[in-house]
């Protein structure tokens, strides 16, 4: 079994956090802190140097205690200091922390002075007035909790692409095992690529319903069967999500398949021109007077109303239907077309591997270029580059590269923008680079006139690139910063500035509306994933998807080119 360091850090913080919860004094805690910090920043895997017999002492804030603790993790996968912090403390506790504003020294002074044990009575609390007399927590703090409890709570009912892809395919191969399955689909916003899901629909095509509705709500995994009925269930998992299930007839599928892809606007749509034609179409199929049309998949049911197939990224109600009608609909771009990452990060600032290990993993899958793109130094907290470490930086990019086969290395940073629009790196730096990303990881609530302007001056900068993750958001977590997108956007255009495309999943940003806005603007982009460890360069797909959703094809996204007309595309 492997264990990365990334779970020994988490349980090292989470033992942190109950600490602090528990009154621990400040010295312990921030022990345990400053043990995950360093854990988190090890090139090496921890587990491999135990391996070696290596003597974790030797690392930096790493005592005989917290040695002993991370070798057990390693050896077991568990902690029982952990566990034993866990049994004295109320289980919803943690979930307290979760909420924006809480520290652990805040849990634990409710938990003291009004005995709250979890978020449920955190709201009722605060409901009552009865929080903002306690020490520590003023008008302005409790006003901010209330907001930020509320908020996580209509966030929660939605959920981000990633997760629900991890749920549902284990889901799928359990219902795939039964003989009575004949074909399953998986429709709903899920289908869509939406970047967040608020159930997951599936079809099966059975004619023994009632055997697949009880095997369907016989999963391990299920915690609640909220209905059950001769064709149709709905349940909700463990984790939360719910699962709806419709068993349908081989005669509905193309019909059924289309209604519950949906979205509904598109479905209205499509019923209005069907009907305009003396058609009634719903989930069961076509008729027309009360006699069914036999249409077996989605293409024909398309076609028979004048329009080329729309695949299920576009079913959104923004001209997809007048595009098909047409013969105008974009092809989309696909996975297979990209041909290089180009924002990652190594442990040369805030990741997990190595800049050989991250070129290993995208020639592995099947890249020809990549750049590396640490972080500048100017958020202190992710160990970024300062500008004298650059050329150095870029020598060693530059010697992996030479000895490396079958993919090139580009040298690349994503530099910090400063609050007043300047760059955290000197212009002598930033053109001896091959690629230049900028961000922006400070300063997320300028009024929207001082942001653009900010931005604005950033990308006059003649050496910098790519604007990465450009709105900031984070799905469920953080909105977007405000500032005129119309107005960068046309910049962009103007300077032959490279959107990004963000495809971590909890970012997606540029999302869908504003990529097919670049697009119509004339604005490149670029598909990268920002991964920080090796896994995460599997993102890319989700980047792709939310492309697609935003109409782009291969040639509005510059990382489909080989590595000579990448560059190119780069030029001012
Ligand atoms: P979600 O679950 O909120 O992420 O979004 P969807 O699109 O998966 O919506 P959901 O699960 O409520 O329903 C699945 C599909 O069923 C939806 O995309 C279109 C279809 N559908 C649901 N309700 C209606 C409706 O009232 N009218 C029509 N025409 N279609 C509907
Ligand atoms: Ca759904
Ligand atoms: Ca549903
Ligand atoms: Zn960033």
């Amino acid at each position: 079994m492997i264990i990365h360091n990334k779970e020994i850090a988490e349980k090292l913080e989470e033992m942190a956090n109950l600490l602090g919860i528990k009154g621990a004094n400040e010295y312990r805690v921030r022990s345990y802190r400053n043990a995950a910090l360093t854990v988190r920043r090890q090139s090496r895997r921890i587990q491999n140097m135990l391996e070696e017999d290596k003597d974790l002492t030797q690392l930096s804030n790493i005592g005989e205690s917290i040695a002993e603790k991370i070798k057990e993790i390693v050896n077991t996968g568990e902690s029982s200091f952990l566990s034993s912090l866990k049994e004295k403390i109320p289980p919803d506790l943690l979930d307290i922390l979760e909420i924006k504003g809480m520290g652990p020294k805040r849990v634990q002074k409710l938990y003291d002075e009004l005995d709250i044990k979890s978020k449920k009575e955190l709201e009722k609390a605060l409901n009552k007035g009865k929080v903002k007399n306690i020490n520590g927590f003023g008008k302005k703090t409790t006003k901010n909790l209330k907001t930020n409890l509320k908020k996580e709570e209509s966030n929660n009912k939605r959920t981000i692409l990633k997760q629900a892809r991890n749920l549902i395919l284990p889901f799928c191969e359990y219902l795939e095992r039964l003989n009575e399955v004949q074909k399953l689909h998986l429709a709903g916003s899920y289908r869509r690529k939406k970047e967040t899901v608020g159930d997951i629909d599936i079809l099966i095509l059975s004619s023994k319903r009632q055997i697949v509705i009880d095997h369907f709500t016989d999963y391990e995994e299920v915690e609640k069967i909220i209905s059950k009925g001769e064709t149709r269930s709905t349940v909700k998992l463990k984790t939360g999500i719910l699962v709806d299930l419709r068993v349908i007839k081989e005669k509905s599928e193309g019909a059924a398949l289309l209604y519950f892809t949906g979205s509904k606007s598109h479905n209205v749509t499509l019923r209005k021109i069907a009907q305009d034609d003396g058609y009634k179409i719903n989930e069961y199929g076509i008729f027309q007077n009360n006699k069914r049309i036999n249409k077996s998949n989605e293409s024909e049911i398309y076609q028979m109303f004048g329009f080329e197939y729309i695949p299920p990224e576009l079913r959104e109600n923004r001209g997809e239907f007048e595009a098909s009608k047409n013969n105008n609909l974009p092809k989309l771009i696909q996975l297979k077309d990209i041909k290089g990452d180009v924002q990652m990060h190594t442990t040369q600032s805030d990741a997990e591997n190595t800049i050989t290990e991250m070129a290993k993993k995208c020639r592995k899958l099947g890249y020809e270029y990549i750049a590396v793109t640490d972080h500048s130094g100017y958020i202190g907290v992710t160990q970024g580059l300062k500008d004298d470490e650059i050329p150095e930086q870029i020598e060693r990019i530059t010697k992996i590269n030479e000895n490396f086969e079958n993919i090139e290395i580009l040298s690349g940073m994503e530099v910090d923008v400063l609050e007043d629009g300047k760059l955290d790196l000197s212009d002598e730096v930033l053109k001896k680079l091959d690629v230049v990303l900028f961000s922006i990881h400070s300063h997320f609530n300028l009024s929207s006139k001082k942001q653009t302007d900010r931005i604005l001056k950033a990308m006059d900068n003649p050496y910098v690139n790519i604007f990465a993750h450009p709105t900031g958001r984070k799905i469920g977590k953080r909105d977007p910063y405000s500032y005129d997108i119309e107005k960068i956007l046309k910049r962009a255009k103007a300077n032959n500035i490279i959107m990004e495309i963000n495809a971590s999943p909890a970012r997606l940003d540029l999302n869908d509306i504003h990529s097919k806005r670049a697009k119509e603007i004339g604005v490149k982009m670029v598909i990268s994933t920002d991964a920080h460890s090796i896994n995460e360069l599997n993102y890319m797909k989700y980047g792709v998807w939310q492309a697609r959703r935003g109409w782009l094809e291969k040639e509005d996204v510059i990382n489909t080119k080989s590595v000579e007309k990448f560059k190119k595309a780069l030029k001012k």
